[in-house]
């Protein structure tokens, strides 16, 4: 059994918060919750105090879209860092297929079988993992998703690496910038399923009806299921079937690493431009033989260290997921969850040939 503070003890803890030095507005969060009994999102009930105690000895799982990939080597390192920090055990589950939603429902339903505390979650599909979610709900587990959301009723919080509609916007601006706002291009993206690629392709979409990408045509949108030699094999076959191609945005880091592998030995290298979310060190060599000019992302372990801390915060009873709650994240500060149970990382960074060399990541 969990041990959420009773409903007295919540009300007396922000109490005490209220007299004390800790944020405002943590403190207006808890009467909030108080005032009218809301659940959060995945059914929970029940009291938030943003100053219950930090519980130790819980277990939280994770379970990456994808295994042994770089990006997620980095944000489950960071999830492990917080858990363990903060004295609870951290399990990472998962499946090297990156479009493979039926393992990863396996890999969720090991975890409510051995009645971890909470679950950390990046879906490659917004509606198939649901049902499992829904059972982790019902065992009392909480549910984070991070970098790629479910239903927002099958879970308790997503942790998002930062505004999904600026993310979009921006790589197409980038992409704009690069190839003077003029011709065809594509998108590779991950797997067809996953929640996070469909959301920015969509937000790309309705930025393009902005007068100034009149002249810019997206002509193809392929798919490599976050696989190296797929995406590749989809990055040449795009470059073959539109001979006219200006430029591909690939907002997956693995894609746009095996587009550039593609583009750096063809003919098209420099000409066709590239960009997208990718991590600095799968393209620091694409960067410097003038394959890419500029990509984007945010620091993945720091995302991963925010849905480890949002899970215990979840876990502790600090936060349920409701709008308006606040929970401290370390070093990072405060944090507030948003409409939707979306909680923000921050603002993703560009990299290019004067900034690549100074991240490791
Ligand atoms: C890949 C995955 C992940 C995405 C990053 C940018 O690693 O598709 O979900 O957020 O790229």
């Amino acid at each position: 059994m969990r041990k959420i503070p009773s409903r007295s003890t919540s009300l007396m803890l922000a109490s005490v918060s209220c007299l004390g030095l800790l944020a405002v507005a943590a403190c207006g969060t808890s009467s909030d919750a108080s005032a009218d009994g809301d659940s959060a999102v995945n059914g929970k009930t029940g009291q938030a105090s943003p100053n219950a105690p930090t519980r130790t000895d819980l277990t939280v799982g994770f379970v990456p879209k994808q295994v042994g990939t770089p990006y997620f080597d980095v944000a489950d390192l960071g999830g492990k860092h917080a858990v363990t920090g903060l004295g609870s055990t951290f399990e990472e589950v998962g499946t090297d297929d990156g479009a493979d939603s039926a393992a990863q429902a396996s890999r969720l339903n090991a975890l409510i079988q051995q009645d971890v505390d909470a679950i950390a979650v990046s879906a490659q599909d917004p509606k198939a993992l649901c049902p499992t979610l829904r059972q982790a709900g019902d065992a009392d587990i909480d549910v984070v998703t991070y970098d790629s959301d479910t239903d927002p009723e099958c879970r308790d919080i997503f942790i998002s690496p930062a505004s999904a509609e600026d993310l979009a916007v921006r790589q197409l601006e980038e992409l704009g910038k690069q190839t003077g706002y003029k011709g065809e291009f594509a998108i590779l993206s991950a797997a067809r399923t996953a929640t996070n690629q469909n959301t920015w392709i969509g937000y790309m979409k309705h930025e393009l009806k902005d007068p100034r990408y009149k002249h810019m045509t997206l002509v193809d949108v392929a798919y490599g299921d976050d696989e190296a030699q797929k995406s590749y094999d989809e990055a040449r076959k795009l470059l073959q079937t539109h001979p006219k191609l200006k430029g591909i945005i690939s907002p997956t880091t693995n894609g746009i690493k095996a587009a550039a592998k593609y583009l750096s030995a063809s003919r098209f290298k420099g000409e066709v431009k590239l960009t997208g979310l990718g991590a600095p060190n799968d393209m620091r060599q694409y960067v410097k033989d003038g394959t890419v000019e500029a990509f984007l992302l945010w620091d993945p372990a720091k995302l991963g260290e925010l849905a480890g801390r949002a899970a215990i915060a979840l876990a502790s009873g600090q936060i349920t997921g409701r709008e308006g709650q606040m929970f401290l994240a370390g070093d990072m500060g405060w944090f507030e969850v948003a409409a939707g149970g979306v909680v923000t990382l921050g603002e993703p960074t560009v990299f290019d040939a004067t900034n690549i060399d100074n991240y490791d990541f």
